[in-house]
């Protein structure tokens, strides 16, 4: 069972709303941040990816959802080691026929996810259910809804607040980043960042333009004084921002970060102590990673020419921020998927230095994961026992994504020091959470409680969705601003007048 520090309170009204929702088929295919591209692009072609590991038996799964084609990836499927092994799935080329829906009929771990190094959106085929686990897995993809005025009218905000759209149409709107009264948001599909205005301050862009172009899953941006770091799978570059809000002199300083696998979307700030810091996710699931880097926070210098992995066993921390009285290092990691509805959470861990999150071995408090084998040479028990726990989560499957601290001051004072989470919203579940904005309400520098912030991009009884958050950031007129992935909204949300 999930220690009661981990009920998440503030969703505990959304799932009674959701119940009664029909259970899915029991297949799997990416991750929560990862799997946009099947169902939810609405048929544009995807990546195709490598085909996940083979994973321990369990019961059989059912027949995976047929996955839109990817572009010329072909996902090969390892069977698990018990069961039959799922069957190979093909990302068939690039813009053709939708991929093979054969079934991991089985029953094998994560076999045959169309994921790997290019993972996104490659397709459902080959699918097994993953078993061994506490309670129901179970997956259900709410269908893609567009945007419009009519459906921003209807988000439920935090009393005192509202939400208009400060740019819309603008397509795989991820991180998002502000210097001076310009917004700088990464696309990561188009492999660009734009730079955005409000020259007239009525909350509405009027301007977008390219700033960098040609940067293949560009993802992280962090700006620090006048300069920009911007992160791609294996680089990070930095570059002058010009008086005009352009970007000069673009020059990468890493080049050899990990290769990606299941979570290639880097993200990078700069830390109080002036420091370069650099997640670097877990290529799968759920493994034991050769390459020490992976699964990581990285420390390294601004000019990148030295770096050193800071703390480990984080899964996948996209969103991290410091806490700007305390300057302690927050940051919020994703739980493993294909253990149930319930487990793991999403982890609010604070980070330090030389301590190791668990992943893949524990989660939450320490507690130890029911699947994954046990490391070299001890138990997960005593694995686990000397790892760092999760000081707060939420529920399993929201999948966090970006994590600010507010830095305005037009916040009534209770936000001030406040963090805000960006909650892209589950699959692996079968009722859906997240599609949210949360407030991590802080006290005394000690995070107290997730309440919800921004909510109802779930519609039709949670069978749909107009929105996945993923980046956040404080805006230039201290509002707070950010980004939805799938339709390329960016919302922004003040003190109501
Ligand atoms: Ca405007
Ligand atoms: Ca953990």
């Amino acid at each position: 069972m999930i220690h009661t520090a981990f009920v998440p309170r503030f969703l505990a009204p959304m799932l009674l709303a959701l119940s009664g929702l029909s259970v899915a088929v029991s297949a799997c295919s990416g991750d929560d941040d990862d799997d946009d591209g099947a169902g939810a692009r609405g048929g544009s072609a995807g990546r195709g990816g490598k085909g996940g590991a083979g994973g321990v038996g369990g019961k059989a799964g059912s027949a995976g959802n047929a996955g839109t084609a990817g572009k010329g990836g072909t996902g090969n499927a390892t069977g698990g080691t018990s069961g039959v092994a799922g069957a190979a799935g093909t990302g068939a080329g690039e813009g053709g026929a939708a991929g093979d829906s054969t079934s991991g009929a089985g029953g094998a771990g994560d076999g045959g996810v169309g994921q790997g190094s290019a993972g996104e959106g490659g397709n459902d085929a080959g699918d097994a259910g993953a078993g061994g686990t506490d309670g129901e897995v179970g997956v259900f993809r709410p269908e893609r809804r567009d945007y419009s005025p009519a459906r921003l009218a209807e988000l439920d905000v935090a009393a005192g607040f509202a939400v208009n759209a400060f740019a819309t149409g603008l397509g795989n709107t991820r991180m998002l980043a502000v210097h001076g009264d310009n917004v700088y948001v990464t696309r990561t599909e188009e492999g660009d960042v734009l730079r955005l205005t409000d020259a007239d301050d009525d909350g509405d862009a009027d301007s977008n333009t390219p700033v960098a172009e040609n940067l293949d899953n560009v993802h992280g941006i962090a700006i620090q004084g006048d300069v920009v770091y911007l992160a791609t799978i294996n680089q990070v570059m930095r570059a002058d921002i010009a008086t005009d809000g352009s970007f000069a002199n673009l020059t990468t300083i890493i080049a050899d970060l990990p290769d990606g696998g299941q979570h290639f979307r880097r993200t990078l700030d700069v830390g109080p102590d002036g420091a370069l810091y650099i997640s670097i996710g877990s290529t799968c699931d759920a493994c034991a990673e050769p390459n020490p880097e992976h699964a990581t926070m990285l420390r390294a210098s601004l000019d990148g020419s030295t770096r050193a992995v800071f703390s480990s066993g984080l899964r996948n921390t996209i969103g991290f921020d410091w806490h700007p009285v305390t300057d302690e290092l927050w940051g919020m990691d994703h739980g493993s998927d294909m253990r149930g509805n319930d487990i793991p959470p999403d982890e609010l861990n604070r980070l330090t230095q030389g301590a190791n999150y668990g992943w893949p071995y524990c989660f939450g408090e320490r507690q130890i994961d029911p699947i994954i084998q046990d490391p070299v040479g001890m138990t997960k028990a005593q694995f686990c026992a000397t790892t760092a726990p999760a000081v707060l989560g939420v529920q399993a499957h929201s999948a966090p994504i970006g994590f600010t601290f507010y830095s305005g001051t037009a916040f009534p004072t209770a936000y001030q020091d406040d963090a805000f989470v960006a909650l892209h919203g589950s699959w692996n579940r079968t009722e859906a959470v997240g599609y949210s904005v949360a407030r991590l309400r802080f006290e005394d520098g000690v995070p107290a409680a997730f309440e919800n912030f921004v909510s109802g991009f779930l519609i039709e009884d949670g069978r749909a969705y107009f929105g996945r958050p993923a980046g956040i950031v404080t805006g230039p007129d201290g509002s707070l601003l950010f980004s939805d992935d799938i339709n390329g909204v960016i919302y922004r949300v003040a003190v109501a007048p």
